[in-house]
Parts: C-alpha cells; sequence; structure tokens
C-alpha cells in the first residue's frame, strides 16, 4: 500500500529547493528549451544503459496529459538500501542534488557531461513523478510530488509520497520513468513533436542498431508511432544526411578506432556539391561549434590525402600540399567521439576543449585512412576524391586572384559599393546594428525611421544570389552579398575575423511570406558557410514584424502573432478595426520604428546554429538537382522555431 513518508525524511530533500529556487542554473532556461532538457535528462540515462551494453530498446511516449515516459530493457535501477542514507538507491537518485557514489560517472564508462545534471533536478522540476523498475524478477514502484507544506506555508518539490513498493512479480527487465513538468515552473509545457523526433532519431543514428521507439499519443493513429533503428549507424546518418544531393560515389567510407580513452568513428560521403557539411558529436552531444575532435580528423585527413595524392602522381615534388579545405569540398561527414570527463566551450557549449582528444582522434583516423587507401578497390573513389581537390585548389588561387583584384579596386572605389548602405553615426560595435531589408521601399522606410546613432541599414534588391552549387569566386562576384561582407567588414571564409565586426547585431528584416522566408533562409545559409562564428557567436537576429495592427479611436496597439491579438481583442469594448500587414512595406517609417525597430518594443529572434543548419538543408532542397521533395519542405519547414529565444531572454551573450 502506498505509504505517506514522515516529517523526519522532508530533510533529505532539501537539496532540491536549490533547483527549484534557479532552475535556470541548472537547466539552462525555463522556456521550450529548458522543458525538453528535463526529457534528454531522463532519456540520456536510458541511452547510457544500452551504451554500456545492457540494453537493446528505449522507448520515448509523449502523453496527452502533458507528461512523458522513458523506458529502456536495461536492467532495472539500483534498489537496494543505500549503506550511508538507509533509503533505497532510486530515492537517492531522485532526491539528492548531484547524487554521487553508485550513480556517479563510474558506473558507465562515457556520460554526457553537459546534461548530467541528475535526474533529481528532473523531480525537482515535476509535478509528479513515477518510477517502474523490473529487477530480479520484481516490478518495484515509486512516486514523487510536489507537495505543499501545510506548516511552513511552501512547496516542498520531489517529495517521496510512496515507499518503494513492490507491486508484484515480473518477467521483464528494465526501468520506466514517466513525469510531468511543473506548470508554475515552465513559460512552456507542451513538447515539441519535432523537436522530439529530430533528437531521437539522431540518437538512434548514433547509437548502431539501438531501437528507439517514438510514441507521440497527441498525434492521429497515422503519425502516432515511429520506430527509428539504423544497422549501419552514422554511415546511415550520411545517407540520410545526403538524401537530396549526389554523391561523388556509391560508398561511405567508415572508419573507427579506440587510442587510450577515446573511442572514434567517422562516416563520410562525398557529393558532386562544393559545402562542406561535418556534423561532429561528443558522447551524444552535437558540437555544432566543432573543436579538438574536429581539428585531429582535420589534421589527419588532410595529411593523410596529401600523402596519398603524391604516391599516385597527382602532386609532384615541386608542388605544394593541397589544403584542408581542398579536400573537404563537398565532403558529408559525422563523427562521432566517446571521451571521459568532455570539456564544452564556447558560447554555446558546443565545442569541445579537451586537449588529448586531437591527437586520439588524428592518431586513429590516420591509421585508418591509410588502410582504406592501400585497399585496391578503394582507388577508383580515392581518385576522384583528389582530382575534385585539384580541381578546387586551381579554382581557390583563381579566386584568390579574384578577390586581390577585386580588393585593390575596393579601396578605390569602397563608396560606389557600399553605396546602399545607410551607416549609422555611433562608432561603437558593441552597439551597432545593422538591418538587411528585403526590399528597397522597406528600406526606404527603415532608413526614415531607423534611430541613426547605433542603426544601420543595407537595403537588399531582390533575391540575393543562391549559395547552393556556387564557387566561393561566383559568391564573391554578386553585389548582395559583396555589400554585406564590405558593410560588415569581416570578409569571409578562411580570411574571417570577428573582431573586426562592425556590428554586433545583424538584423534580417523580410516580409512574414513565402518569398521573405526563402530570402532569410538564403541569408542564413550564406552566414552558415561563409562566416559560421557570426552565427556560432549569437550576432544574427531574425527582425518580427508585427502581423496585426489593432486600431481603435486614433489608438494603435500591435500583435506579433494570432495568440497575441487573441489577447488584445478580448480586452478592448466598442468598435475596433484589425488590420493585418501583409509586408514591411505597408508600415510607415513611424510604425515601423516602433513596431520592428525600437529596442524597447520590438521582439528579435536569435538565430543559432541549429536554424543555420535547417535554413542550409532548406536551401540544398530548393535549389538542388531533385525537384520531387521541394515542394513539401518549403511547407513543412520555412517557418522557423520562435520559442524561447528572444532577444531578452539571451541580452547576456552580448556581454
Ligand atoms: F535516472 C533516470 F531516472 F533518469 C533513469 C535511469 C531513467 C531511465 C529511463 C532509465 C534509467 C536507467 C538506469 N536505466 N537503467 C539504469 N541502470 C542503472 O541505474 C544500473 C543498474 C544496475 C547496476 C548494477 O551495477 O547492477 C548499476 C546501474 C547504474
Amino acid at each position: 500500500m502506498a505509504q505517506q513518508y514522515n516529517a523526519g525524511s522532508i530533510k533529505v530533500l532539501e537539496g532540491l529547493d536549490a533547483v527549484r529556487m534557479r532552475p535556470g542554473m541548472y537547466i539552462g532556461s525555463t522556456g521550450s528549451r529548458g522543458l525538453h532538457h528535463l526529457l534528454w535528462e531522463i532519456v540520456d540515462n536510458a541511452i547510457d544503459e544500452a551504451l554500456g551494453g545492457f540494453a537493446t530498446e528505449v522507448s520515448v511516449t509523449l502523453h496527452k496529459d502533458g507528461s512523458a515516459s522513458v523506458w529502456d530493457n536495461g536492467r532495472g535501477m539500483p534498489v537496494d538500501i543505500h549503506p550511508d542514507l538507509g533509503i533505497p538507491g532510486v530515492e537517492v537518485i531522485f532526491t539528492r542534488l548531484h547524487a554521487g557514489g553508485k550513480f556517479g560517472n563510474d558506473n558507465y564508462a562515457y556520460s554526457g557531461g553537459l546534461h548530467g545534471v541528475g535526474a533529481s533536478v528532473v523531480n525537482a522540476l515535476s509535478s509528479w513523478l513515477t518510477v517502474d523498475i523490473f529487477r530480479d524478477w520484481t516490478h518495484y514502484a515509486m512516486r514523487f510530488e510536489c507537495v505543499e507544506d501545510k506548516k511552513e506555508k511552501k512547496q516542498i518539490a520531489g517529495h517521496p509520497v510512496t515507499k518503494l513498493d513492490k507491486v508484484g512479480n515480473t518477467r521483464k527487465r528494465g526501468t520506466l520513468i514517466r513525469f510531468l513538468p511543473d506548470p508554475t515552473v515552465f513559460e512552456e509545457t507542451k513538447f515539441q513533436f519535432e523537436t522530439v523526433r529530430n533528437r531521437i532519431r539522431e540518437l538512434a543514428y548514433l547509437n548502431k542498431g539501438l531501437k528507439i521507439v517514438f510514441e507521440d499519443e497527441r498525434q492521429d493513429s497515422e503519425n502516432r508511432v515511429h520506430e527509428y533503428c539504423f544497422g549501419g549507424g552514422i554511415s546511415d546518418y550520411v545517407r540520410y544526411l545526403n538524401r537530396d544531393k549526389t554523391p561523388l560515389n556509391p560508398t561511405v567510407i567508415e572508419l573507427d578506432g579506440k587510442k587510450d580513452d577515446v573511442v572514434c568513428a567517422a562516416a563520410i560521403q562525398y557529393t558532386d556539391g562544393f559545402s562542406e557539411s561535418v556534423f561532429s558529436f561528443v558522447n551524444n552531444i552535437p558540437t555544432g561549434e566543432g573543436g579538438t575532435h574536429e581539428a585531429g580528423f582535420r589534421a589527419a585527413w588532410t595529411r593523410v590525402f596529401n600523402e596519398y595524392a603524391r604516391k599516385i602522381g597527382a602532386l609532384r615534388e615541386k608542388d605544394n600540399n593541397l589544403s584542408g579545405e581542398d579536400f573537404r569540398e563537398g565532403i558529408t561527414a559525422v563523427i562521432t567521439t566517446m571521451v571521459k570527463n568532455p570539456q564544452f566551450e564556447g558560447q554555446t557549449k558546443g565545442r569541445l576543449g579537451n586537449t588529448e582528444v586531437r591527437p586520439a582522434v588524428e592518431n586513429i583516423i590516420t591509421q585508418q585512412l591509410t588502410l582504406f587507401l592501400e585497399d585496391l578497390k578503394n582507388q577508383e573513389l580515392a581518385q576522384k576524391i583528389v582530382e575534385k581537390a585539384v580541381k578546387s585548389a586551381k579554382v581557390r588561387e583563381a579566386t584568390r586572384k579574384a578577390r586581390d583584384v577585386a580588393r585593390a579596386k575596393n579601396e578605390l572605389e569602397a563608396a560606389p559599393l557600399v553605396g546602399k548602405l545607410s551607416a549609422c553615426t555611433g562608432r561603437k560595435a558593441v552597439e551597432n546594428e545593422l538591418f538587411i531589408v528585403e526590399g528597397d521601399s522597406a528600406g526606404g522606410s527603415a532608413k526614415q525611421g531607423r534611430d541613426r546613432r547605433f542603426q544601420a541599414i543595407l537595403p537588399l534588391r531582390g533575391k540575393p544570389l543562391n549559395v547552393e552549387k556556387k564557387r566561393l569566386d561566383q559568391v564573391l562576384s554578386n553585389e548582395e552579398f559583396r555589400s554585406i561582407i564590405t558593410a560588415l567588414g569581416t570578409s569571409i571564409g578562411e580570411d574571417f575575423d570577428i573582431s573586426s565586426l562592425k556590428y554586433h547585431k545583424v538584423i534580417i528584416l523580410a516580409d512574414a511570406d513565402q518569398d521573405g522566408a526563402h530570402i532569410r533562409a538564403i541569408l542564413l545559409t550564406f552566414f552558415y558557410r561563409y562566416m559560421r562564428q557570426l552565427v556560432a557567436d549569437g550576432h544574427v537576429y531574425i527582425g518580427m514584424p508585427p502581423l496585426y495592427a489593432v486600431k481603435k479611436a486614433g489608438n494603435i496597439q500591435y500583435a506579433y502573432d494570432d495568440k497575441e491579438l487573441k489577447k488584445l481583442t478580448q480586452g478592448l469594448r466598442g468598435n475596433y478595426t484589425v488590420q493585418r500587414y501583409k509586408g514591411l512595406g505597408e508600415m510607415n517609417p513611424e510604425q515601423l520604428w516602433e513596431t520592428t525597430m525600437d529596442p524597447r518594443n520590438r521582439k528579435l529572434m536569435q538565430v543559432t546554429i541549429e536554424d543555420a543548419v535547417q535554413a542550409d538543408s532548406i536551401i540544398t532542397v530548393l535549389m538542388g538537382d531533385k525537384v520531387e521533395p521541394r515542394r513539401e519542405y518549403i511547407i513543412e519547414h520555412a517557418e522557423f522555431n520562435k520559442e524561447d529565444r528572444f532577444e531578452g531572454n539571451r541580452e547576456e551573450a552580448d556581454k
């Protein structure tokens, strides 16, 4: 029978108060991201059990009541009594912050480390949480709730409201956790289908052969269950990433090995395109900003291929080595590394810092790639890669010359090139903002409406060049892109230098329609490919003009989405009119300033590397050779996920 714990046990729980007091410290935010963080925390534990070789299957279910559950068929969490605390192991895990010892990292060789905040944090931020353990032929169950302490008049989070009960006998093995995020903690409590599915699919690719079943009980029956299991692991992932591109060769190169404590696997396939897509992970966590593991991979790749190029005579003794970029033109690669005590650095914690990892990965890849290139059956592919790199080097050289000419020309006639730019008067880059505005007419309004002390305007005429399938020299010769590059002052590609950035906020202002979405995607792809650090460091924003103006007796109020409109009009009595803005051009300079540019009222969404990756993929589909995926793609993906990332939430990042 369920039994209420006595007051004496409450003391054990005090640690969870700290989490309630400052949730952001533990899960980053209390918006949509933080909410999903809870789920990933629990999922990571189940995946760890599979990584340890104890479980073969994991499931994640989103329930109609807003709760989520995660299950694995592993050993079942420990149920024995903790020697010092005198309570069951599970209870320690869910009620003690950073519960060490039995549940410390020594149980698993490799563990997230970034998430690693522990199941107790999830418990602390949930209205309730249940644990079902199937172990030793016994089904155990325990329940925690956020309860009211009447005497102290405060909430006690994560309080055990049952003992670890023996429910009955079972032949199953495993652990099942279900929890309801506390709506008094989170501004957003709805798990996003796409977000959850994408990450689960990614985890299935990263953990070869692991079966993960994702069930969203809120969806219609045909869309409810998604099962992922990839026998080819990251090689399947690369094939998936290249699904709309044309591979140079059907082979996906697979390299893997272990050196010291570092385990590394890489899958690589070349396409006929020119861009470089390297996706890396450390302990299953994406490292969008790269790091020492990527550096090791690149160093090995360049060195081994240069040696090979010499061996087959594509490079002569007198020739210089080809550059790393040349060997990565058109590459799609997924690199996953398992590291003990990973250190994540950078503004978004997306870069691996451990110095010991670089030589280890370099060693593994060098050895494995050398073996691959010695194999007779791989000669044809290897030759194609070298030929592609040689071609790339030639173009690069031609580009360099063209660029030198362009630079010299630029210095002479810098004015005409940035002629369209309406610069600001202030000289502090940190405070300055560049608005890249769709269309000359909106550009004109922005120019008149802005605060010229810190806001500069660059209008774009029509659509900028498609970045897909364009070499650097073609991108450079496009006037729209050149004026952006010149205005920002950073140069691009290898020459990119963030310290020369003239505007610390770069704000894309386009209409809220299909064309606007297209222009946003092209610009993000451009930034992602040629100025990645600009995105990674959080300098790129999307301006969000209002969708509606509500007028009443000469008074105007604005709504940025349907939800806001409803809220606004509900509060109004008497006659009012609603105007739906179709484009920026419909606003006069004062309105544009007031709604979209004035830092006191406007909404800006900060662009993340993930957005840019998504934009890149949209552009690939839009501009690629393959026609059929296009239509659906535009319809499904042309809108960005807007939650959780408004300017105010991230101002810290600027300082
Ligand atoms: F922690 C948790 F609640 F987040 C969680 C843990 C959530 C889920 C869905 C699964 C798990 C979990 C933990 N699955 N499997 C385990 N395994 C252990 O905790 C375990 C089992 C046996 C032994 C042993 O030494 O016998 C050791 C451990 C760490």
